[in-house]
């Protein structure tokens, strides 16, 4: 018996299993370091890393950009006759492909799944059809859902934003969207359900009331909390943070900015954060560090991997493919606890001329080569102790003492001026950080030395 599902016709005919090969493997449909089942630390790798395949990039997506028409002709879409014919072969290209590849989750809008009908009643009926048969196909294939989402950005009715959008009649619109998508997300099982906020946000501060604005924002997620809990969700919320585009600035800029958001409005018990690598550097951070501020907030809860393009400032969701922003990007995960609800997202597409049917599982196999070496420098570096060790030591001047009564909040300004004045200026502070001493360590760590 096939390890992989097939449907009435099978969309990737030359492609079989995706099998470990090893790093001296030459077969690009091969993984060199992704070993589903090997153990790192405590856990198998496929359990550390949790990877998703997001529907829209893998299925939907066709090459289009801002200058150039589809070039990716998706064999799904060109023999159906009816756009709901077309999301039936699209599903059965989806579970083909993530079962051929192996991983064990998905991610989904509403509308890469079932096409919007005539009216709000319309569209819910083409959802509901197709999650009874991602249902079947889930408990066939063996796949689940890590989160679902709705698309508020793509329809012209929301290009002034969905629940920030000034006409009340669009934030109602949005509403019947997002309680339908989050019935399919419950009735799918889902793990999570992400919000990430395309256009809530301005172009202008000239035409916007910024404050009803972020407070709107804040009314939407909470009653559509308060919805999803009452019909028994138990999963995670996920704000997805990004800076711009296709808004110049998004209420949801960087991750400080949506902890400070969900503490001012009192849904930080609900949300967690979902990081995407690429969103990181628009905002002017490296991924790391969203990640360490999401961890050292409590709020830690997803990722979406991919990477930008250094020299362009537009979001370009590439394949991740550096083991050096992969080893600390897993460095953080794992101090953070590792994934619990959350997992790894492929929120990246191939490139437009990137045309052969082989291509998107090459893409795969590469990001998820790159978040398993990643995973075992990132072990690496915990078990060889050097890293963690300095950063402890760094420290240890609050571990007793007077230190620690000012680690623990129980000096005074006062107080903690006086120990200063008494002890004088001497030698305090003048010790080294060692930076590129670390970095040498890491590299030694990324060769696997
Ligand atoms: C857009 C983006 C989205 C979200 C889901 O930049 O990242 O695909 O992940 O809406
Ligand atoms: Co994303």
């Amino acid at each position: 018996m096939a390890d992989y599902y097939v449907g009435e016709k099978e969309y990737f005919p030359k492609i079989t299993k995706i099998k470990y090969e090893g790093p001296k493997s030459d077969n690009p449909l091969a993984f060199k370091y992704y070993d589903a089942e090997k153990k790192v630390g405590k856990k198998k790798m496929k359990d550390h890393l949790r990877f998703a395949i997001a529907y829209w990039h893998s299925f939907c997506a066709d090459g289009t950009d801002p200058f150039g028409s589809a070039t990716h002709a998706h064999p799904w879409i060109a023999d159906a006759k009816t756009p709901m014919e077309a999301a039936g072969h699209k599903m059965d290209a989806a579970f083909e492909f993530i079962t051929k590849l192996g991983a064990e989750f998905y991610c989904f809008h509403d509308r890469d799944m079932a096409p919007e009908g005539a009216s709000p009643f319309e569209s819910e009926k083409n959802l509901f059809a197709m999650v009874a048969r991602a249902k079947k196909l889930q408990k066939a294939a063996g796949v689940k859902l890590l989160w679902g989402t709705s698309n508020l950005f793509s329809h012209p009715r929301y290009m002034n934003g969905a629940a920030t959008n000034p006409e009340f009649g669009v934030v109602a619109l949005a509403a019947a969207q997002v309680k339908a998508a989050i019935d399919a997300t419950i009735e799918l099982g889902g793990l999570g359900y992400t919000f990430w906020g395309g256009r809530e946000g301005y172009m202008s501060l000239i035409n916007t009331d910024l404050k009803k604005e972020k407070d709107h924002l804040a009314c939407f997620l909470s009653i559509a909390c308060d919805y999803a809990r009452k019909q028994g969700f138990k999963g995670t919320f996920y704000i997805e943070p990004k800076p711009m585009e296709p808004t110049k600035h998004q209420y949801d800029f960087d991750t400080e900015t949506v902890i400070g958001f969900l503490r001012h409005y009192g849904l930080d018990k609900d949300f967690r954060l979902n990081i995407e690598a690429n969103h990181a550097e628009l905002a002017g951070h490296e991924f790391a560090h969203e990640l360490e501020t999401a961890a050292a907030a409590g709020l830690f809860g997803s990722v979406d991997a991919n990477r930008g393009d250094a020299q362009n400032g537009w979001d370009t969701d590439q394949f991740p493919n550096s083991y050096y922003e992969t080893a600390l990007a897993m460095y953080a995960i794992l101090k953070a606890g590792g994934f619990t609800t959350g997992g790894l997202n492929f929120d990246a597409k191939i490139r437009r001329n990137s045309i052969d049917p082989a291509d998107l599982f090459i893409a795969h196999i590469g990001g998820m080569d790159a978040f398993a070496a990643g995973l075992e420098i990132a072990q690496r570096i915990i078990n060889d102790g050097r890293i963690p060790g300095f950063v402890k030591k760094r420290y240890v001047s609050f571990n007793t003492g007077n230190g620690a009564k000012f680690d623990k909040g129980e000096l005074s300004l006062e107080q903690l001026a006086k120990i200063g004045f008494d002890a004088g200026y001497g030698k305090t502070g003048i010790t080294s950080g060692k930076q590129e001493y670390l970095e040498n360590i890491l590299n030694q760590y990324l060769l696997g030395l």
